[in-house]
């Protein structure tokens, strides 16, 4: 593991605040939610006198186990220092008062992070598979343990980002942090038992998005308006969470989900194992991983445009 001196300068940025709010992404998935928990239950550990707080909506799914979200008012956050996780732009921040804390630093693995150059100290390791590997990291750079409670909230990030350790880049440090994790007693059971615990509406849909899905030329799609989604009684975030109903068909590059909102924005999803479908994306405006990323829609008739682009991105390589 390679030793990153900008760890020690963010741990002296949070040593030299009294009060500190931890802020994610909009849509906070499992590896947004898991630094935002890790990092706080880490600073209340070794530094008890500091008031930390984590706001945003969270991930549902780990809130009963890990601690709900804060509720923090104007005044501490014009009074904090605020770290940033899992993000690269400004405008994805979720809780925009962000641009009211006293400074602000960072932990990505996102392409491009920082363009804005909001934060005084951005760790943005874009071969890491995980945000909350980066934080892993950040804790043994400076000469810290992981605790059990750290591990556990670690784990989620890392083991949801990376698919099971399925989507890894070159480094073995997602691994080395695990390690870490699992010498500290952590009970993975739990995380998994609440993360791939299912019901029978999810079960349901993930059926409809098996039996409707559509191929052309190598690109696997299903779209989602709002009448199929209110019948099958998801929203149109979590029926984007399903994007991988789809994934390792033989034949299939690229496969993508369109889930429209009630006000008719759509959530576009986009998946691969070789093409790069970031490039995609950011032509749709939106931006992610080479394998992972996402955009928006106007208009859920406009689905075409991505589909065509995503056979023009295959027809290219
Ligand atoms: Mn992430």
């Amino acid at each position: 593991m390679m030793f990153n001196p900008l760890n020690i300068q963010l741990l002296n940025r949070v040593k030299a605040y009294h009060s500190i709010v931890i802020f994610g992404h909009t849509s906070p998935d499992g590896d947004c939610f898991s630094c935002q928990s890790s990092l706080k239950q880490f600073i209340k550990e070794n530094f008890p006198d500091k008031e930390v707080y984590v706001t945003g909506s969270g991930f549902r799914k780990a809130l009963p186990y890990f601690g709900e979200m804060d509720i923090v008012s104007d005044d501490i956050i014009s009074n904090s220092l605020g770290i940033v996780v899992d993000v690269s732009d400004l405008e994805r921040i979720e809780d925009q008062r962000v641009v009211n804390c006293k400074e602000i630093v960072k932990f990505d693995h996102h392409i491009n992070s920082d363009r804005e150059g909001f934060a005084s100290v951005n760790i943005a390791d874009i071969s890491a598979g995980s945000c909350a590997e980066v934080i892993g990291k950040f804790i043994l750079d400076n000469g810290y343990e992981i605790s059990k409670d750290v591990g556990e909230r670690l784990y989620l990030g890392i083991t949801t980002d990376t698919g099971r350790f399925l989507y890894l880049n070159k480094d073995a440090d997602s691994f080395i942090v695990a390690d870490k994790i699992l010498k500290s007693g952590a009970d993975l059971k739990k995380i998994y038992n609440f993360l791939y615990e299912s019901d029978i509406i999810s079960a349901r849909a993930k059926g409809y998005i098996g039996y409707n899905f559509m191929v052309k030329e190598g690109v696997a799609y299903i779209v989602l308006n709002k009448e199929v989604l209110n019948k099958l009684g998801i929203d149109y975030n979590y029926a984007s969470t399903m994007v991988n109903v789809m994934s390792n068909l033989k034949g299939v590059e690229s496969w993508v989900s369109f889930a429209e909102n009630i006000d008719g924005e759509v959530r576009v999803e986009l998946r691969s194992s070789h093409l790069n479908v970031q490039k995609v994306a950011v032509k749709f405006g939106g931006g992610g991983h080479e394998n992972a990323a996402g955009c928006k829609l106007k208009d859920i008739n406009k689905y075409i445009d991505v589909v065509d682009c995503l056979i023009e991105e295959i027809k290219n390589v």
